[in-house]
């Protein structure tokens, strides 16, 4: 059988691609898995929009989900295109972006805009709201989630009316766009707060509790199942052939990025998702829903096969490409990698923040908040940008240490080494400073494990590839190359 091919479309919070994936032939890898091979067809920023204010003064941050479905058909239409010009059909295509967020779409499928995102803060007052029906012990008990104030339950309680209406979460969204099926992607829909974490079906109990309309979300959807075929209209605009199918796939990136890591069978599985977020944990077979467990705030996400994400949100590269998005608006523009160069060249032992502080959730003058937060803990933090961020990675590679810490306590698992995955794995410094806050060897790569999970899920549907997370594994390792930092003293 020759090379097979898929589409992927990737979207995170900082930016999105849609990809062409190859699949095979199967020989190559160290022990014969079939290679994955990505191609980025299409490149676009992403990101917050903030509009001002609304016509009741609140501001409104929102993500603009008509643009970025502009976009995922420009991208589709250079898939297909770059596909027939090497004689490959796109057997079908994947999507995943980043989890929470929701559009509202009534009956006859028009959109309720605007479309919020997480970082919005209209949940200051839902979330004692919502706790008052239901208390947070009750919540883990039953979802196993860890509290972000912008879960989906928080947000959903900010809406003026959720009558006649759908929430579709946003992979969701940009599937019903593209086939007119509507459905609810199950790791995603983890992420919503409103599903039980034993069962993987909606917690109705907390949908009464709540007030919430018992069909507010489409009927779940498990990866590897298609939502339909492409839209007649979509299929000319993008010259996709009219009948291609859109698989789920794990559509909350982090489940897609965690179902790449190249981690070996029977090992203990820690791992790094390194982009906008850090999702710091390890990988489980059934949920973790004791006290201790809330009390330590982590969260029981589900994976694809059944997996279980147990892992935390910890600040991520977020708090850098907000001070850089500062200082250009400024009027300077610093070179990532002059930065990071430059925060290199520093002595250990500087000033640190709480990188998983919610004072950082918001966008807004990040270096300011950033040297507050040095100067409340009696340091000070220099005025210069190779200071900033190397105070960032400090504290990011700290947190890092202390949440994989308590990830192993809770689980009893023991991981030998951490892979870090995602943007952030190209990031040298980073990964030295985590194998030395951590005691462990890092190894780094693939950046595009996300979408290279998205890939390895659609293409076991289509029985290009075959067998379980080990199999599908066996494929990431045989196609990229990982680099190793040791931990100081190794
Ligand atoms: P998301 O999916 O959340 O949008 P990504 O996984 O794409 O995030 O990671 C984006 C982050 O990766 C950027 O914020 C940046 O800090 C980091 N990054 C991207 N390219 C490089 C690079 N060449 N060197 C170091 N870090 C990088
Ligand atoms: C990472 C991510 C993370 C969520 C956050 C909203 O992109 O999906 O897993 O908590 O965005």
């Amino acid at each position: 059988v020759g090379t097979r091919a898929f589409a992927a479309v990737d979207v995170g919070a900082s930016s999105g691609r849609v990809i062409l994936a190859t699949v095979g032939p199967a020989s190559g890898g160290a022990d014969g898995a079939p290679r994955v091979a990505l191609e980025i067809a299409h490149r676009f920023p992403n990101g917050v929009l903030d509009d001002g204010v609304n016509s009741l003064g609140a501001t409104v941050l929102r993500w603009d989900v008509c643009g970025i479905f502009a976009e995922v058909q420009t991208g589709l239409a250079k898939v297909a295109q770059l596909a027939s010009s090497r004689g490959l059909r796109i057997e079908s295509i994947g999507i995943d972006t980043w989890a929470v967020d929701y559009g509202l779409v009534d009956q006859a499928g028009r959109l309720r805009l605007p479309v919020h995102a997480y970082r919005d803060s209209r949940t200051e007052a839902t979330v004692p709201a919502v706790h008052e029906k239901v208390s947070p012990e009750q919540l883990y008990a039953v979802t196993g989630l860890q509290f972000l104030p912008f879960t989906t339950l928080y947000q959903l309680a900010a809406e003026p009316t959720l009558d006649g209406l759908h929430a579709l979460l946003i992979p969701d969204l940009l599937a019903f766009w593209l086939t007119g099926a509507r459905r609810t992607e199950e790791t995603n829909a983890s992420t919503t707060g409103l599903l039980n974490a034993k069962t993987g079906t909606w917690a109705s109990e907390l949908f009464s509790s709540l007030g919430l309309p018992e069909g507010l979300f489409p009927e779940l959807i498990a990866p590897g199942e298609a939502y339909g075929t492409l839209l007649p209209t979509v299929a000319e605009r993008t010259g996709l052939p009219a009948g291609t199918p859109v698989v789920a796939v794990g559509s909350h990136d982090t489940a897609s990025a965690v179902a790449a890591v190249p981690a070996a069978a029977g090992e203990d599985v820690a791992y790094i998702s390194s982009g906008t977020w850090s999702l710091v944990g390890v990988e489980l077979e059934a949920p973790v829903l004791t006290e201790a467990s809330r009390a330590a705030n982590f969260t029981n996400e589900r994976g694809v096969e059944g997996t279980i994400r147990y892992l935390r949100n910890v600040g991520g590269l977020w708090l850098l490409s907000e001070c850089q998005r500062h200082w250009s608006e400024a009027g300077h523009e610093f070179p990532l990698a002059e930065l990071l160069a430059s925060a290199g060249a520093l002595p250990a032992g500087g000033p640190q923040i709480d990188a998983d502080s919610d004072e950082f959730i918001a966008p807004g003058n990040m270096p300011a908040r950033i040297a507050a937060a040095v100067e409340r803990r009696g340091a000070t933090l220099p005025d210069e940008p190779a200071a900033v961020v190397r105070c960032i990675l400090d504290s990011l590679a700290a947190a890092y240490a202390r949440t994989l810490e308590k990830a192993t306590t809770l689980s009893g698992r023991r991981p030998r080494a951490v892979h870090v995955v995602g943007g952030g794995s190209q990031n040298e410094l980073l990964c030295r400073l985590t194998a030395e806050a951590t005691g462990l060897p890092v190894l780094a790569g693939p950046v595009e494990a996300t979408a290279l999970g998205n890939v390895l899920v659609q293409a076991r549907a289509a029985r290009a590839l075959t067998g379980g997370l080990d199999a599908l594994r066996a494929s990431v390792r045989a196609s990229v190359e990982l680099r190793e930092h040791a931990p100081v003293g190794a």
